[in-house]
């Protein structure tokens, strides 16, 4: 599944005779879903057999496939619906597109030692491909995930690689976390990534050195973890086996504290300021207009920036937000 635009894409076999791998592929499709409507807009049939959908630059799908010694990666075009270009990657894949850098990131899983693989793209054309040289100096597992700066690879295994356009400086390592992961979620409005480390415990790091920050738990055994809206979520299942949709942490806001830095001064006064006036030097994230809120009626307004002057003046103690 992949999103892009107000577009979900999803891929389907759809000629379910082909247990094997034929020379004219099999029959599947792409089905284009519009999130507004949640209506099938349109269908886009693939000769692959989908196991993996990426929405890349430029309007580009790439469809992979997970086949034991014969795994194809075809593209297609979003708005031609054309088939554009396909790669025989000879081993079966987990893969992951990085946006970032407009490439797709492969561990070929039925070759030992496990490897990463780069495949780069350009407009829906495979144009190069190489891989990486750890041999069995890392104890990779098969399933991975790459920061959404497209800066690391993720390994499940605990082991944190590079990903950068040049290439002896890419897939290098860069870090071994304490524990290997199930799952991976992060925050990057906080510098923030939580791993599902098995049962229903959460590692929290920081991003930037990932160094230990806490540690959290959820209700049931951890099946997946998200980062949605400013809320830590988790799949997970119950004692009884139950499916269940946990909010395990939401982001407290630090109202007043406009720009970020943990502390509330004059220079929030001034973003806040800058902001209302439409200076394009204070653009707001969307964590500083929840911390600019201080009134917490749900916008940002002159109102806001009078209660952040009492404050920092100490006319008020606390904030109107803070009391809801
Ligand atoms: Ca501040
Ligand atoms: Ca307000």
């Amino acid at each position: 599944m992949a999103y892009l635009d107000n577009e979900l894409f999803v891929t389907a076999l759809t000629d379910s005779q082909s247990l094997y791998w034929l020379p004219e592929g099999p029959n599947g499709m792409i089905a284009v879903i519009d999130t507004k409507t949640v209506e099938l807009k349109e269908k886009i049939d693939i000769k692959i057999r989908p196991f993996n959908i990426f929405a890349g630059k430029n309007g580009y799908l790439y469809v992979t496939s997970r086949e034991p010694q014969k795994a194809y990666f075809n593209s297609y075009s979003r708005s031609t619906k054309e088939f554009m270009d396909s790669e025989l990657v000879n081993n079966e894949c987990l893969s992951e597109y990085n946006p970032t850098l407009d490439r797709i990131y492969a561990i070929p899983i039925d070759i030992m030692p496990i490897d990463y693989k780069v495949l780069n793209v350009d407009n829906g054309k495979f144009v190069s491909s190489y891989s990486s040289t750890y041999y069995d100096s890392y104890p990779l597992a098969e399933k991975f995930k790459i920061s959404p700066d497209g800066k690391y690879l993720f390994n499940s295994s605990g082991v944190v690689f590079t990903c950068n356009e040049n290439v002896n400086e890419d897939m290098k390592f860069a870090f071994t976390l304490d524990k290997k992961f199930t799952d991976i979620a992060f925050n990057m409005e906080e510098n923030r990534f939580y791993t599902a480390v098995g049962g229903n415990q959460i590692y929290v790091y920081n991003y930037e050195d990932f160094s230990g920050i806490d540690t959290l738990s959820s209700t049931g055994e951890i099946l997946k973890l998200f980062y949605v809206d400013g809320k830590l979520c988790a799949l997970s299942r119950s004692a009884n086996g139950r499916p269940m949709f946990e909010v395990i942490q939401k982001v407290k806001i630090k109202y007043g504290d406009v720009n970020k830095d943990g502390r509330i001064n004059s220079t929030d006064i001034m973003y806040l300021k800058g902001y209302l006036l439409r200076n394009s030097a204070f653009n707001l994230d969307e964590y500083g207009l929840m911390a600019a809120d201080v009134d917490g009626n749900g916008s940002v307004s002159s109102l806001d920036l009078t209660y952040l002057k009492r404050y920092i003046l100490r006319r008020i103690s606390d904030f109107p937000a803070n009391k809801k």
